[in-house]
């Protein structure tokens, strides 16, 4: 056990050596995280404009999410579902009515939400559609992400995600994102099971579709006998200024009861489901399409474990209290405003782009440059963190717990540091 203290250098050289180098982050070697601030190990303190990928969506070390989590710890935090435990009916019915779904079925990661809802559509499609076995077809959308399983990579029109990894999950079409025609003419085909989406792609750029694709996709999928599947790893619990990005723009504060035509008939939920202090994701549906799923055919250790069902509990609490996805709502409007003024006075922005607090800015230069990144290395020495998506494109999404004030400085920070790399 390495007892001294070693500074952002040596931290990182011991990650180089004994870590898989299957990331490449910025230079910034935190240790501590409170709020909408992280600091380094030499102390210097940031925004955190990334919120771990919008899983910190209530803040860092939530206050109440943590003492959930140390209570529970101190009880019982793991027993299997060989057994029952005193916590999972609890959550089970909480975030159910939370959503409004019939079940929910609890996992860990992101990605093993989205192959649970992979594999729930399917067993649908074979045992309530009739499919015939082995045909079922699910159809992603092009620059979709998903997660780093085989499964979901095989939807991915990433090269990066998908190259040397073969051979990959048949039962797949791509088909354009944002093209409603493309959508219909897929359906078509009698083998489809589902239609499996992101309501923005996070990942491709914050690609944000016309207010009717989701709505249009979901009536689509309804005509065909086929179910509409939202990807809300990312864009669910606040962070596009509504509970859910399904939702669209209406001030639901819990799903869309007042938007019955975009309800989606899985939903998968992950990162801010515990306030970025312990994976839990979860697939929620209705008892005609979860009841597929019979004892013994899907599951995991850690799905639902007591652990994981108290910190949600207290994320979920923390976002309806503090009623997060109204401020991502109003703080996101000033945020593009002011972005919007960067990119009439600066070259070096071209637009900028989001919902709520998930925003982007897309940097005038070639995708496979490095202006992007180096933008990010300045803002971190001007205490702001962020990190490219793509190539040219800077994703900017804090914690949802930021203040207006807070923001602003943000936004000073971001003008300043594109104006000093002019
Ligand atoms: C990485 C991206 C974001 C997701 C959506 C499922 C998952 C993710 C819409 C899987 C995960 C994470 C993964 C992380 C970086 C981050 C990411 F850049 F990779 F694409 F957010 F945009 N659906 N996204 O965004 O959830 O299994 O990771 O819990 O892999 O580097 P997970």
């Amino acid at each position: 056990m390495i007892e001294t203290e070693l500074n952002s250098k040596e931290l990182i050289a011991l990650e180089d050596q004994h870590g898989a180098h299957n990331y490449h982050p910025l230079p910034v070697v935190l240790s501590k995280g409170e709020g909408v601030y992280v600091w380094d190990v030499e102390g210097k303190k940031y925004y955190d404009f990334l919120s771990a990928y919008s899983a910190v969506n209530q803040g860092h070390c939530h206050p109440r999410i943590i003492q959930a989590l140390t209570a529970q710890a101190s009880e019982l935090t793991l027993t299997s579902r060989a057994f029952y435990n005193d916590m999972l009916g609890k959550y089970e019915k909480y975030i159910t009515e939370y959503f409004a779904y019939d079940k929910v079925l609890p996992i860990n990661t992101g990605v093993e939400a989205v192959e649970t809802a992979i594999k729930v559509c399917r067993k649908w499609a074979y045992e309530k559609k009739g499919l015939e076995s082995n045909t079922a077809t699910i159809i992603f959308a092009k620059g979709n992400f998903h997660g780093r399983t085989l499964g979901v990579i095989s939807a991915s029109t990433d090269p990066t995600a998908t190259k040397n990894f073969g051979p990959y999950l048949p039962g797949i079409e791509v088909i354009p994102y944002n093209d409603l025609d493309a959508l219909e003419l897929a359906l078509q085909k009698p083998d489809v099971a589902g239609f499996l989406v992101e309501p923005i792609q996070g990942e491709a750029g914050v690609y944000v579709p016309d207010d009717d694709y989701l709505a249009g996709a979901a009536r689509l999928c309804k005509e065909h006998n086929a179910l509409f599947i939202a990807d809300e790893v990312q864009t669910g619990i606040a962070r596009t200024g509504r509970l859910l990005a399904t939702c669209g723009n209406c001030t639901c504060t819990g799903h869309c009861e007042n938007r019955p035509e975009v309800r989606p008939d899985i939903l998968i939920l992950g990162k801010a489901l515990s306030g970025g202090v312990f994976p839990v994701s979860a697939v929620l549906a209705d008892d005609e399409i979860m009841d597929c799923i019979k004892p013994g055919e899907h599951g995991s250790t850690f799905g639902g474990n007591p652990l994981a069902c108290a910190v949600a509990m207290a994320a979920l609490e923390v976002v309806k209290d503090e009623e997060l996805q109204v401020n991502a709502y109003r703080l996101g409007v000033k945020f593009r405003e002011r972005m919007q003024k960067l990119v009439e006075s600066h070259d070096l922005v071209n637009l900028v782009r989001g919902k709520g607090l998930l925003n982007a800015i897309v940097i005038n230069d070639d995708e496979d440059s490095d202006t992007a990144w180096n933008i990010c290395v300045a803002l971190a020495k001007n205490g702001l963190l962020a990190k490219p998506t793509h190539g040219n494109i800077i994703r900017f999404a804090p914690p949802l717990v930021m203040t207006e004030d807070q923001l602003m400085e943000c936004c000073d920070i971001i003008e300043k540091t594109l104006s000093e790399f002019e």
